[in-house]
């Protein structure tokens, strides 16, 4: 037996549109009552060995990510929230967001209506229905360039634009590939590719990048596949991500406020995006996206002071 007793910290699991989301409900790192944004700091400099053991192997992988429950600290918001994966932070996150809306009302703390949450990147508002879809109106989202030349050994030159939807974004139409599941391993060393060369022709900042091909799915317009930070493909169709495209569509005049665009994932799922306009001039939305979560599991991990691993399998 173990001379000290494992810390333990309560989990709810869900997935959106095929995406993980691992909540943290009980047990995660004791950040303060702080704005968000400083908690995020204080997570990312204090207590980072917490996230690598709740979504890191051998408890998580990485295409999980984790969203650590906190008390909001803008007094508007019933929630607030921060979102990690197996490499760092997340500003904003769609899928995340709608499986933090799902387990909080599998688990009776949320009810059917709108719901404000607190993010370190600003509020979100989000809306639980009846039938278990959510909407969420995320943060303010905007095109920076437009259709930026990209060129690298083996991809030759490639258009696309950068765009911010609470995460930044590369989007470009798929080159070679077909967006399809039997070729993930050629999308993700393509765009894996391809960020290092957004990277380096003056867009640090950028760290998804996402393609576009046509539906497989009636009533879908697009479908995408994501290269999330840490090298996994988003599952679901990326709320930030069809947030950032609702920007570039808007900005093109390609899709009217309030009209529907149906984004299908790699996978086949999909997430009904609109946008409403905040500043027309500055060519910035709103975006509002809707999809569902399901629970998958409501767990305790175990931090036992005997296992070597007990805060995750590190890379190098
Ligand atoms: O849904 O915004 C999203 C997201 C970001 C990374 C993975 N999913």
């Amino acid at each position: 037996m173990p001379a000290t007793r494992p810390a333990t910290i309560s989990v709810i699991d869900s997935h959106t549109a095929g995406e993980p989301t691992r909540l943290v409900v009980d047990g995660g790192p004791v950040l303060g009552d702080g704005p968000l944004e400083q908690r995020l700091r204080r997570f990312r400099e204090e207590h980072d060995h917490y996230r690598r053991a709740i979504v890191n192997e051998p408890r998580g992988s990485d295409t999980v990510v984790g969203a650590l429950l906190c008390r909001p600290h803008r007094p508007d918001c019933q929630v607030g929230v921060i979102f990690f994966n197996n490499v760092g932070y997340l500003g904003m996150c769609g899928h995340g967001t709608i499986g933090l809306i799902a387990s909080l009302a599998a688990a009776g703390r949320c009810e059917p209506g709108p719901i404000r949450i607190d993010t370190p990147v600003g509020p979100v508002d989000a809306r639980l229905h009846e039938d278990g879809r959510v909407d969420v109106a995320n943060v303010r989202s905007f095109r920076k360039a437009q259709q930026v030349s990209v060129s690298a050994p083996g991809l030759g030159e490639i258009r696309g634009d950068i765009a911010w939807g609470g995460n930044w974004f590369f989007l470009a139409q798929a080159p070679a590939v077909a967006i399809a599941l039997d070729n993930v391993a050629d999308l993700t060393s393509l765009t894996t590719r391809l960020r290092r060369a957004v990277n380096e022709q003056g867009f640090p900042e950028v760290d998804h990048v996402e393609l576009f091909g046509p539906p497989s799915r009636a009533g879908a317009n697009s479908r995408n596949f994501v290269l999330c930070p840490g090298g996994a493909y988003d599952r679901s169709p990326c709320g930030t991500g069809t947030s950032a495209k609702l920007a570039c569509l808007a900005a093109d005049g390609e899709l009217g406020e309030g009209e529907p665009w149906v984004q299908e994932s790699l996978i086949g799922s999909t997430f009904t995006g609109r946008y409403r306009w905040h500043d027309r001039g500055k060519g910035e939305i709103v975006p509002t996206i809707t999809g569902r979560a399901h629970v998958t599991a409501e767990s305790v991990l175990r931090i036992d002071p005997d296992d070597p691993f007990r805060w995750g399998i590190v890379a190098g």
